[in-house]
Formats: C-alpha cells, structure tokens, sequence
C-alpha cells in the first residue's frame, strides 16, 4: 500500500503572470493531499508476448517485433523497467513539490513550493524527441558474447525506443521559483514505494543531477508521442533528461531538492556507476548513454538463400546523432556503409534521437552466419569489439554479433 508523501502540507503556486526568467511570487493555497497513489501491479500495460520478453517488474521491447516504418517507439512498444511497480497516481491531487537551499528563497522539504496539475499545464509547453535507453540495455551480451555474466536484467538491446516527449522545460520551473546562484545539485524522487533489496530499504528511487543539465535540456514531460504518459511510465509527469542514462529519467516525479552543496543517492553512488573489472574505485557516476546498434531481426532469424536480403536496424547514441553505420557479414573482416533510411540524425540537431539504416546483403550463402553493425556517433565515439566487464553489466556497447541461419 501506498502512503501520503511526507512534509507534503502546504501548497503555493506560481504566478504565471511573472515574465519567464523573473522569480514570482508564490501564493499559499492552504492544505492538500499531495499525489495519493493506489496500488499498481509490477507493470499494467498489456505485455503481449509478440512485442515483449516479460521479466516481472521489467519488460524488453523485442526487436523482431519493431516496424520498419515508424520513427517512434509508440508506449505500447516501449520497455519498462520498474524498481517495483507502476503506482496509479490521481492527476487532480497531484503536486510536485521543490525545495531546498538551491532556491532563492531557500525552503526546507516542509515549506516545498508545490506544482498541482493545472499550474505545470500553465506553463510553456516544449517538445523533444530523444532516445530513451536502459544502462544495462545489452547486458545479456556480456554472458552471451563475452563469457562473463553480469548481475541483473537479462535485456538483450531492446530496453530502449525514442520518444516524443512534451512538457515543460526544468529550467523554465526553476527560474519561475527562483535559484539561487549557489545551486549545484538537483535530485529528482519518484512517488513509487520505496526499494527494498537484500533486506535493506534504500528508500524512494531518486537520483541526482547537476544543475548544468537541469537548465540546459531536462524536460518535466506529461506526454509522449501525443498521448498522456501512461501510468508504466510515469503518469502524470515524469523527468527526462536526454541523452542520459534511463534512471536518470525519474518517473512518477514527487519532488526535486535544488541544492548548494551535491547531492547523492544509492542510485548514483551504489548503483549506476562502473564496479568491478578495471574500473577505479572512484569511477563517477554514469551520465550520458554510449553508441549501440541493432538489426530489426529475430535472434537466429532465418534468411532465404539466393536473394537479395534487405535488412533493416537502427543505431543511437546518448551524445548526438549518429554520423555513419557499417556492416559486416563476414565476423568483422570486411565492413560495407549501410544506407541511410528517413529522417537520420545528421540534421536533426539536438533533436536527432537515433538513425534508421538498411543492408542489402545480396545472395547469402548457406549456413550459420553473424551479422554486424558498427556505428560512429558525432563525437567520434565508435562501437568497439569488446566492452569491458563491469559488475553491473551496465553499457554494453560492443558490436553485437547477432547469429542468423541462412537456407
Ligand atoms: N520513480 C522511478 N523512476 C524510474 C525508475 C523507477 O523504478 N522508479 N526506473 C528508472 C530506470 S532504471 C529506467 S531505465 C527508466 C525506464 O523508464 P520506462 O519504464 O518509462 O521505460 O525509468 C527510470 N525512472
Ligand atoms: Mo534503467
């Protein structure tokens, strides 16, 4: 069962009428229950097993089941990956709370500003369309590919799809409160029931953030693809910060401490970090997704010998388009362009989620074969042939070699 949030007493609003940029005033509007949830299920979409691999709390998109067509991961597609279970969370009383001493007027956790559903409507809507991505999307493949297993989800490459998110800017909210100079930190906790693990309660799922990437591109999102968000992911306003790793995208966004000092939490400490294999002890918490790619076949898909195969995939990365993709059919000794199909990445700017691309593998042999493909993003980065073990099984962004059968 769920319960009131805490320190949730006062409600103010925003004045709208302020000009954007200019702190406001903020009106008292007397007691409300902030954001009761029901109880959910692990996940309440439909999961039909054509389009989804069913891990309980966590669902994997399955590639196959992805139409060629379509720019946009639609909710009913997309991943889920849930802590523990999607809340059914009541739009009407909903508040999101903001505090801390990163405001201008600095406010503890029980004087939060609060931002019910009709006040965030008020404000000026925005859209983007980013890749929306799992950190251990791919960690199966450090078992499957690499021979070294990896704790957690066994996703394949499908807990990622892009979205078009609507909402309003963080920034826009922030500067309508009012921040003070000094602030560093933002972290972001969602009204989901607290996560229990090995017998320890870490508390609500959050995550903090800086404040760089809170005035530059982080949405407060209601809507995707034209739709309300769906209860599984988020409903009724979620987080996104583009381009970075999906926990950083709080759903079910309860309240955000903008602080001067940084933040933390299990979720950018314990988790969400590199542990294990050569990494450092000391390695920062991860932020922006790495390049992955992959093809729109089942896994062992069987191919008609003699023609001419069109193929079809799509690579993304986490820091800006992709700017080349190349294919391999022969484990990696010769690699050919793919084609470029619709809308890429190249002029998309920072809208550019991922990039759609075609192989046209001309009269394949029969047998057993591996397909490959490697993509380059922007900033240079390259899909490498092997990625280094981490205990988490977190960014696996290796050159998949997805095994198909020709006959
Ligand atoms: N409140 C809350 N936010 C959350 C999570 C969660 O369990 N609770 N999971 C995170 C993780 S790990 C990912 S990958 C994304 C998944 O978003 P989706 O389920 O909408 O695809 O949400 C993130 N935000
Ligand atoms: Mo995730």
């Amino acid at each position: 069962m769920r319960s009131a949030v805490p320190g949730a007493t006062r409600r103010t609003v925003l004045s709208t009428t302020v000009a954007a940029g200019g702190a406001c005033a903020l009106a008292p509007l007397g007691q409300a229950a902030a954001a009761p949830a029901a109880p959910g299920g692990p996940i309440l979409k439909p999961l039909p097993t054509a389009r989804f691999v069913d891990f309980g709390t966590n669902a994997e998109m399955r590639w196959e089941s992805v139409d060629p067509r379509r720019y946009l991961t639609e909710q009913s597609r997309l991943f889920v990956r849930n802590h523990t279970r999607t809340p059914v969370i009541d739009r009407d009383s909903y508040a999101l709370r903001i505090f801390g001493d990163g405001l201008a007027r600095g406010r503890s956790a029980d004087a939060a500003v609060e931002l019910g559903w009709r006040e965030l409507r008020r404000l000026p809507t925005t859209q983007l369309t980013s890749v929306h991505e799992c950190t251990g999307n791919g960690r199966s493949l450090f078992a499957s590919q690499q021979g070294t297993p990896a704790s957690g989800t066994a996703w394949t490459l499908g807990a990622v799809g892009a979205v078009t998110w609507t909402g309003v800017r963080l920034a826009d909210v922030l500067r309508r409160v009012g921040l003070d100079r000094r602030a560093v930190s933002v972290q972001a906790t969602g009204l989901d029931d607290p996560y229990v693990s090995g017998g320890v309660d870490y508390g609500r799922v959050r995550r903090p953030f800086p404040i760089a990437k809170a005035l530059d591109d982080a949405l407060l999102a209601w809507g995707a693809n034209g739709e309300d968000l769906l209860p599984d992911h988020g409903y009724p306003l979620r987080l996104v910060l583009p381009g970075w790793v999906g926990i950083a995208s709080i759903k079910w966004l309860g309240s955000l401490e903008v602080s001067r000092t940084e933040l933390t939490s299990p979720w950018n400490t314990k988790w969400y970090r590199m542990t294990g294999g050569e990494h450092p002890a000391d390695s920062p918490p991860l932020t922006v997704n790495p390049v992955r790619s992959a093809w729109e076949l089942p896994w062992g898909a069987e191919l008609e010998a003699g023609r001419r195969v069109v193929l079809t995939g799509r690579s993304w990365s986490g820091a800006g388009p992709v700017t080349r993709v190349e294919v391999s059919t022969d484990g990696g000794a010769t690699w050919h362009p793919a084609a470029r199909r619709r809308r890429g990445g190249h002029s998309r700017g920072r809208d550019a989620a991922w990039a759609q691309w075609s192989y046209v593998w001309d009269r394949p042999a029969v047998g057993s074969h591996e397909l490959l493909a490697r993509a380059t993003d922007a900033r240079g980065r390259r899909q490498p042939l092997v990625t280094p073990y981490n205990d988490n099984g977190y960014f696996f962004d290796a050159v998949v070699r997805h095994p198909v059968t020709v006959a």
